[in-house]
């Protein structure tokens, strides 16, 4: 088999929700040398993907999302080793510290999770405090850590306005400043991060490594370059 179409059966399982083939396919993906972020993303978001647009349209009801979910995880516990490798090494000092959850009344947590472990073998000090987390718990935790990022996730359209909120909320406590607001999950873009006032978003967690280390140096140079 080519590596086309591993990819495509990592996507054929998780659309069917099937974790044994899941992970068979992921560990087969990996050997061939198809690189983890590409098993991730081409292979278990396009799965995602077209579940989630069965379970719109209705052919898909939601017992299915729950098993692609937990074929999604099945398949991350094989492929997330090579993916935290991939990542240019831990640094020695403490590369920030980020707050991370998924926004209150959102339960989806399969990507804030990846992200999470992302930045943890990145060198970032991570509080994940979970799902469904309101915001003013998310602000209040933050200033408590002392905190570089909030990291924010939402998966549904309806769960999103609330990132804005904690934006706005932030401003109206006068600590807008104090903190990088990072924004992401399936449905969030560029252009809403920017329209809500945040400071960067990205479509996988590779990229969020990627965009909290450079959040956290404009905020080291904000500061007056101290480090
Ligand atoms: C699995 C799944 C579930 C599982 C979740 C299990 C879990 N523990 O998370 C279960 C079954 C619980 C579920 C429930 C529901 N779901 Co659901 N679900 C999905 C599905 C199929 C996959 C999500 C997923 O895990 N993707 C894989 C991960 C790896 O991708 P990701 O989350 O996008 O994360 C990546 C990036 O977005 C990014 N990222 C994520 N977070 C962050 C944060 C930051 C700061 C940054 C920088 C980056 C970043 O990096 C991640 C890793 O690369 C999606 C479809 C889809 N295409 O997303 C629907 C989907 C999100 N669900 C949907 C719906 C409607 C629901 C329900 C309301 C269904 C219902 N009627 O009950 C409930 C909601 C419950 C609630 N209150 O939250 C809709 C949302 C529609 C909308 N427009 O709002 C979707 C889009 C399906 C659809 N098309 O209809 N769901």
């Amino acid at each position: 088999v080519n590596q086309q179409e591993l990819l495509e059966k990592i996507k054929e399982a998780v659309m069917e929700g099937d974790d044994d083939l899941a992970v068979e396919a992921a560990g087969q993906a990996l050997q061939s040398g198809i690189p983890a972020l590409s098993i991730l993303n081409d292979g278990l978001m396009a799965g995602a993907d077209v579940v989630g647009k069965k379970f719109e349209t209705g052919e898909y009801f939601l017992p299915q999302l729950m098993l692609t979910g937990r074929a999604i995880k099945a398949a991350m516990a094989v492929i997330e080793p090579d993916l935290k490798s991939g990542l240019a090494g831990a640094q020695a000092a403490e590369a920030g510290v980020v707050v991370l959850a998924t926004v209150q009344t959102d339960i989806h947590d399969i990507g804030k999770n990846i992200v999470g472990s992302m930045l943890t073998a990145s060198g970032f000090v991570v509080f994940d405090l979970g799902v469904d987390v309101p915001i003013k718990t998310i602000i209040a935790k933050a200033q408590e850590v002392k905190a570089d990022i909030i990291g924010c996730s939402a998966l549904l359209t309806t769960s999103m306005p609330f990132m804005r909120d904690l934006v706005d909320l932030l401003g109206a406590m006068g600590q807008r400043q104090a903190f990088k607001v990072m924004v992401g999950g399936a449905s969030v873009t560029p252009e809403f991060s920017e329209r809500i006032g945040a400071d960067g978003t990205a479509p996988n967690a590779v990229q969020a490594v990627q965009l909290a280390r450079r959040l956290v140096s404009q905020r080291r140079a904000e500061a007056g370059g101290v480090a």
